[in-house]
């Protein structure tokens, strides 16, 4: 499942970011400096090897630009669309339902009474870890699990909802590879990561982990040097992004891009 992504649809943040959800207390966000990372973010895509979908800024969603939750994409398997956790957020799906129309065919989505936002979702070779939050539901992660079998792919659930510092369960894991992963410390001695390469970050670097290898390389956010310390000594080469702005409305650097 580590394919190469040729493909990542992006939106950027409309000019009423600020009115998006949050849990953390980072201040407000400059809505022009979000602006500017995000087009930053976008020309790193391009430069390893991704040519963009870009759907419009939509103020009726302010969060809309952390377009992952949206869907789970498994590159030449399938796609399925998620059924957010977040109200506010339910309305984003429609548009990102047209704009994979054209790639994947016979879309299958969450239903109701189940909820799942796909940053609670990591594919790790083929084996799929999701997360149940406080936006993802055990009905949700069923619908999702069932849906994966039919591909062979195994899937396990992570109940995050006492982890601390987390909104999704990508805030603090990526696969790097189908069987390394970059966890935080608050999920590292989790039974369902026994037997994995654990690379695992520093308590005060845990925004870190939530990392994206795309191609030959690995998105990290700026500001995390013990991490990127070790990535280079395992060989992988960085591409450094200033995330900040989006660090205070808990998003990170996989969910500003659906990938495949
Ligand atoms: C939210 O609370 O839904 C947004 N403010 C942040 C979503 C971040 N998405 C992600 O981690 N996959």
């Amino acid at each position: 499942m580590f394919s190469q992504f040729t493909r990542a649809i992006v939106r950027p943040p409309a000019r009423n970011f600020a009115d998006g959800l949050t849990t953390v207390d980072l201040g407000v966000p400059d809505v022009t400096l979000a602006i500017e990372q995000h087009r930053r973010y976008c020309d790193a895509l391009v430069r390893h090897g991704c040519s963009l979908i870009e759907l419009p800024a939509d103020a009726l969603f302010p969060d809309s630009t952390f377009v992952e939750d949206t869907a789970l994409i498994l590159p030449g398997v399938g796609a399925m669309l998620t059924r957010p956790g977040a109200v506010s957020r339910a309305g984003e799906v429609s548009a990102i339902a047209s704009a994979l129309t054209p790639y994947f065919t016979g879309l299958s989505r969450i239903t109701e009474p189940g909820t799942l936002d796909a940053g609670d979702v990591c594919e790790a070779g083929d084996h799929v870890f999701i997360g149940i939050s406080h936006r993802t539901n055990a009905e949700g992660a069923a619908q999702l699990a069932t849906w994966l079998r039919q591909f062979g792919i195994t899937s396990s659930t992570v109940d995050i909802r006492r982890v601390a510092g987390i909104l999704h369960l990508k805030s603090g894991i990526a696969a790097l590879e189908p069987r390394r992963l970059v966890l935080i410390p608050g999920l590292a001695g989790h039974p369902a990561f026994a037997g994995y390469d654990v690379v695992q970050v520093s308590e005060g670097e845990a925004y870190g982990a939530n990392c994206v290898r795309i191609n030959d390389a690995v998105f990290v956010s700026a500001g995390q040097p013990l991490l990127d310390a070790q990535l280079r000594a395992l060989g992988y080469s960085l591409e450094v992004l200033d995330m900040s702005e989006y660090r205070k409305m808990d998003g990170g650097l996989s969910c500003l891009s659906l990938r495949f």
